[in-house]
């Protein structure tokens, strides 16, 4: 048996909210004190945040320490970079910019060992964080690693029935911020705004219709209740930056007469 943090699918098979921080700052001391935070999960954004695969790895390595999953968002789907992340230690990717039924699946096929996919062997750090020997986490890894590919564009929109049905994939994860960029066509960015929410209600109806699991970048209290509204139970719940900022926001609140 993989140890509990590493078997993600097992977790969210529960269908209970999956609350995760989202990190952009490249610090592993920051991110062993995160992941202490009373939530489920610790993703790293390598897409906007400062963290490259150097940063990475000992942050993986601490979430781990933690007792905790680790999430990356890659920085682009590029098909070395699911193995890199997995072979850290990390069991969960969600790509960005997945636009077509051909992208998802490449996105798969680099997640996955074969007969799935293609990823290539050498999973050290992943065995001493998962407790498994090299046989069994070969006969484990395609289950437990989970590949969402992100909703975040019209044509991805468009394409979502198709992308949802890919194989192997295991959930969409709707970028709110690109996608009503994209719905307005640049005009503005509204994660709560009417042409968003009947967007990213398609997509979570398509992920349900195909056993996937619906996640999505939410950031505050309002946008989170309004994204579970929806079915989304998978959710970014708080970048680190604003969680710093919330705290000493609310002290000197708390401080005043
Ligand atoms: C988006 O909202 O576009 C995202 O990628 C979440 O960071
Ligand atoms: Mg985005």
């Amino acid at each position: 048996m993989p140890a509990e943090h590493f078997d993600l699918r097992m977790r969210l098979a529960s269908g209970e909210p999956f609350l995760f921080s989202w990190m952009s700052v490249p610090s592993a001391a920051l991110a062993a004190q995160v992941a202490r935070l009373p939530l489920d999960g610790v993703c790293l954004d390598m897409q906007h945040g400062m963290i490259g695969f150097t940063d990475a790895a000992p942050m993986i390595a601490a979430i781990n320490a933690a007792g905790r999953p680790a999430l990356v968002r890659t920085l682009w789907n590029d098909p070395a970079i699911p193995g890199q992340a997995f072979d850290a230690g990390a069991v969960c990717v969600i790509a960005p910019m997945v636009n077509t039924r051909a992208q998802a699946e490449a996105l798969v096929r680099a997640a996955k060992y074969p007969p799935m996919g293609s990823r290539s062997w050498g999973g050290y750090t992943a065995l001493q964080a998962s407790g498994l020997a090299p046989s069994e986490y070969l006969r484990e890894a395609n289950r437990m690693t989970m590949v969402f590919s992100m909703v975040e564009t019209v044509e991805a929109l468009d394409n979502v029935e198709e992308i949802a049905a890919t194989p192997g994939l295991d959930g969409l994860f709707v970028g709110p911020s690109d996608l009503s960029i994209t719905l307005s066509r640049g005009a503005g960015i509204d994660k709560l705004g009417k042409d968003t929410l009947a967007a990213m209600a398609k997509v979570s109806a398509a992920a349900r219709r195909n056993g996937l699991v619906a996640g999505a970048f939410g950031g505050n209290a309002e946008v989170i209740k309004t994204y579970q509204g929806l079915g989304f139970t998978f959710l970014a719940a708080a970048v680190d930056v604003d969680l710093l900022q919330w705290g000493a926001a609310s002290l000197l609140k708390s401080l005043e007469v």
